[in-house]
């Protein structure tokens, strides 16, 4: 298998690169953020549960977005490799997923981080609430508080992973399909490198 964290601020394109990379390279696209919207359309208890922190631009709790992954890797035994976007964003989430994996005697090949400025991030997510109506894309103090979440317990996830040589950060500024070809690049040179053997990144 080769599974690949796509990484970022929110509004930094994970999104909208994963679509691109899922068909190119046959994974199984795994979006925390899509999971949950999913609950929360249906009205499930996890749903209703997580609206509350996602529309304060809070993160989830932890054991909420574990369970999520845990059943959607049960639900796909067979793929050639999962796609992580929006997970993991806390070191207990990245511990929980070095675990799961580990069990089905895989691991993270490659963690690509996508750079984005912070202007950047709110134009981009104030534009998109404006056509999709997304509760956490309207209000800036709302988008403010995500990027801060960001800053404060997802980030230092990269240094989890940059301690096991797995972290690329690629530009995630400019056109959309050249920054596609930038990850694709980083993708094939390490496929090159041969890293879909099994390796823990457990400390
Ligand atoms: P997500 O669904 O992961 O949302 P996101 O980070 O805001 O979006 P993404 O990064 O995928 O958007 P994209 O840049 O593609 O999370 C939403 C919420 O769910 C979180 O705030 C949190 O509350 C909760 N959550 C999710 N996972 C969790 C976890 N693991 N633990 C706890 N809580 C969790 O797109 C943004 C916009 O930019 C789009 O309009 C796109 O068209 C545009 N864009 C993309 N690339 C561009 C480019 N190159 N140039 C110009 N525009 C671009």
């Amino acid at each position: 298998m080769f599974n690949i964290i796509l990484f970022g601020p929110p509004g930094s394109g994970k999104g909208t690169q994963s679509q691109n990379l899922i068909t190119k390279y046959g994974l199984k696209h795994l979006s925390t953020g899509d999971l949950l919207r999913n609950e929360i359309a249906q009205q499930t208890p996890l749903g209703v549960e997580a609206k509350n922190f996602m529309d304060k631009g809070q993160l989830v709790p932890d054991e909420v977005v574990i369970g999520m992954i845990s059943t959607a890797l049960e639900t796909h035994p067979d793929v050639e490799g999962f796609l992580f976007d929006g997970f993991p964003r806390t070191d207990a989430q990245a511990e929980a997923l070095d675990k799961l994996l580990h069990l089905k005697k895989t691991s993270i090949a490659l963690m690509l981080a996508l750079d984005v400025s912070e202007d950047e991030l709110i134009k981009r997510l104030l534009s998109r609430g404006m056509s999709s109506g997304r509760s956490d894309d309207i209000n800036e103090t709302v988008i403010r508080s995500r990027i801060q979440e960001y800053e404060n317990k997802t980030k230092p996830v990269a240094d989890y992973y940059a301690k096991f040589n797995k972290v690329v950060h690629v530009k995630g500024e400019g056109d959309v399909d050249e920054i596609f070809s930038l990850l694709s690049k980083e993708i094939e040179t390490r496929k090159k490198k041969g890293s879909t053997t099994p390796e823990s990144s457990e400390v």
